[in-house]
Parts: structure tokens; sequence; C-alpha cells
């Protein structure tokens, strides 16, 4: 009888509280910060308040990417004498390596389900495709190329593994790769140039689109001097400029309805942040949206998980600040409002 009464108990106050986690869950924003002297992962809610520390070391904690669960953290640090990535809980617990080399691992990108991590590193002498298991187990190298191999982009069902292979004086190409290493092909026939003067040569930061038919990308010249969104057709590997012009466009990122892609833009000498149908931008600029206007640096975009909202780093206030701006342009708030910089803003996604 009194097991019973424990249990309705428990179910009660699981029931009252549940509305309540689910709304913090939605609403959390990591981002790192250099306020305490050296790089820091900080997690805040996304209106700015709760800001909390979760790694406190006295090396460099930067760029985290949230789990597809919002339960994990991966980052990369220097704390043991090399740039690796880790993965902690979301309070900054049980911090673990998982690339563990003494070369350079980057830019973690988390498998849909949360198993698996793919980087970039060069303990070879030169850029690979790596996967590993988040616990560290089963590294694998996906290349093996003397080419370099960079930019790893899941599928949203996570089968495969979208990179960017450039071999030494050709242009950049988009490669399919299953997961465990099988079936790799060239999806793209990049010829370097799109028309007579828009340069393809370089590819790079690929961006699957959540409903899984299109890969978002920069490309560009080598020097990324000038530089384009394009699109890539996963069905036919077909290379599609969505911007057009000298300008600098970079940092591609799906609206969760995959119908918009957010972006930054630098022109006249610094950047803002633009909104552009999947299609692409329309020669009379009716086709993209202007969603900050200022002439200091608004960059890094990202959208809230429920696609409300793009929330981006700027340094307006004379350092960075992680910055939020409804998608329609209104409402732009600044989130952080510290005197150090505070860069890289990393939505949690939907538990
Ligand atoms: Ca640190
Ligand atoms: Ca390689
Ligand atoms: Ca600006
Ligand atoms: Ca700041």
């Amino acid at each position: 009888m009194r097991r019973c009464t424990w249990i309705v108990a428990f179910v009660c106050l699981a029931l009252c509280l549940h509305p309540v986690v689910g709304q913090q869950g939605e609403g959390r924003i990591a981002f790192y910060s250099n306020r305490d002297g050296n790089d820091e992962i900080y997690v805040m809610n996304a209106g700015g308040s709760g800001v909390r520390n979760l790694t406190n070391n006295p090396t460099g904690d930067l760029v985290p990417a949230w789990s597809p669960d919002g339960s994990k953290i991966a980052f990369w640090s220097y704390r043991d004498g090399a740039w690796d990535i880790y993965v902690m809980n979301a309070d900054g617990s049980e911090v673990r390596n998982v690339s563990n080399s003494a070369s350079v691992d980057k830019l973690p990108a988390w498998s849909p389900d949360g198993t698996q991590i793919a980087f970039r590193s060069n303990r070879d002498g030169n850029w690979e495709i790596y996967v590993v298991n988040v616990d560290g187990s089963g590294l694998r190298n996906l290349t093996n190329n003397p080419a370099y191999e960079v930019a790893p982009a899941w599928s949203p069902e996570g089968g495969k593994i979208a990179f960017v292979s450039s071999p030494r004086g050709r242009p950049a190409q988009v490669y399919l790769v299953n997961a465990d290493g099988s079936g790799k092909r060239q999806l793209t026939n990049n010829p370097g140039t799109v028309g007579e003067k828009v340069q393809t040569v370089s590819l790079s930061q690929l961006a699957w689109s959540p409903d899984g038919s299109k890969i978002a990308l920069r490309a560009g010249d080598l020097d990324g001097v000038y530089t384009n969104i394009a699109s890539v057709s996963v069905d036919t590997g077909e290379l599609q400029l969505l911007t057009s012009g000298v300008d600098r466009h970079g940092k591609p990122r799906w609206s969760p309805d995959s119908t918009q892609i957010a972006y930054d833009r630098r022109r006249e000498g610094n950047f803002d942040i633009y909104v552009m149908s999947a299609e692409g931008e329309l020669r009379d600029d009716t086709g993209r949206r202007r969603l900050t206007r200022h002439p200091s640096y608004d960059w890094f975009p990202v959208w809230s998980p429920n696609g409300s909202q793009i929330a981006f780093a700027s340094e307006r206030d004379g350092n960075s600040e992680i910055y939020v701006v409804n998608a329609d342009g209104s409402g732009l708030r600044n989130l952080t409002n510290s005197s150090s910089d505070d860069h890289w803003a990393a939505w949690r996604p939907h538990p």
C-alpha cells in the first residue's frame, strides 16, 4: 500500500514538472567567452539569464556543439596540450577527450542519433575525416587521401556523411560516404567556376538540409576573399549558386523547415546577417531579408529550434556579444552584455 502511494505521488510530480522542464529545455544557448581570462564554455537561458560556466579550465575551451537530444555538449579544448575534441554532459560533468591526439582535431559534427562524432584531423600530415564514438572508442579514418578532406556533415537520417575533398591544383568536390566508411563516391562535378566570373574552386562549411534533399555550402576562390552560398542536390550532385556578387557570403544555416537559409555577408568592410529562400537570392534583392544594419561585425547566425529567432555574434558595443533577433528582423536584443568577448551561439535543439 505504501509503495503504491509513492508511485502515485511520483507520477503526479512528474506530470506537474514536465511542462516546466520542457520549456526550459527548449530555451538554452551555449557560447564561449573569455570573461574569466581565457575561453570557457558557458550556457544561458535564451533570454540571457542564468549564465553558467561549464568548463573553468586555464586553457582555451571553444566552439560548443549540442548533441541532437541536448544531453551533451562537444567542444574544442587545449587542456591536454593539443587541440582535441571533448564531450561533456550538458551540466559540465563527465568531460572526456574523444579525439586524443597530439595533432589538431577540430569542428565536431554529431551523428543524428547522438552516438558518434565526425571531425577533421591532420594527424597523418593532411586533413582527413574521422568518426569516433562519443565514449572515445571505435575511431576510424573515412578518407585516407593526400588531398585535404574537411567539413563533415551528417545526413539527417544518419547513414551518410558528406565532406569536401580538395586535391592540390584542382577544384574542390563534395563526396558522400557511408558512416561505416563504405560506399564513398564523388557527388559534385564542380568545374571551379560558375558562369564567367564566379569562382567555386574552394568549397567549405557544409550544412545538410533537415529534409535531406540538399547540402548548402560556401563556394569561392582559394583565398576566401569572394565567396558565395551554393547548394548541392543530394540526388543529382548539381551545384546551384544561391548568392551572387563580389561580397563575402558564408556560414549557411538551414531553417528547421528547410525553406530558408541564414548566412552572413561582408559588404563594405562589415558583416551583417541575412536570410534568403532556399532557392536563393533574386537579382533584385527581394529574395533576401537583411536582419542587421550596423557598421560593425554581425555574423555566425544560428536558428532557434522552432525557426522563430536567430542568434548571432555582434561586435557593435566594442567587444563580441551574443544577440538574438526575430526571424523577421524585429526584436533585436543583446543577451550577454559583458566587457569580454562572447562568441559562437549554439542553440540547444529540442529534447
Ligand atoms: Ca578555459
Ligand atoms: Ca586527406
Ligand atoms: Ca554589421
Ligand atoms: Ca561581450
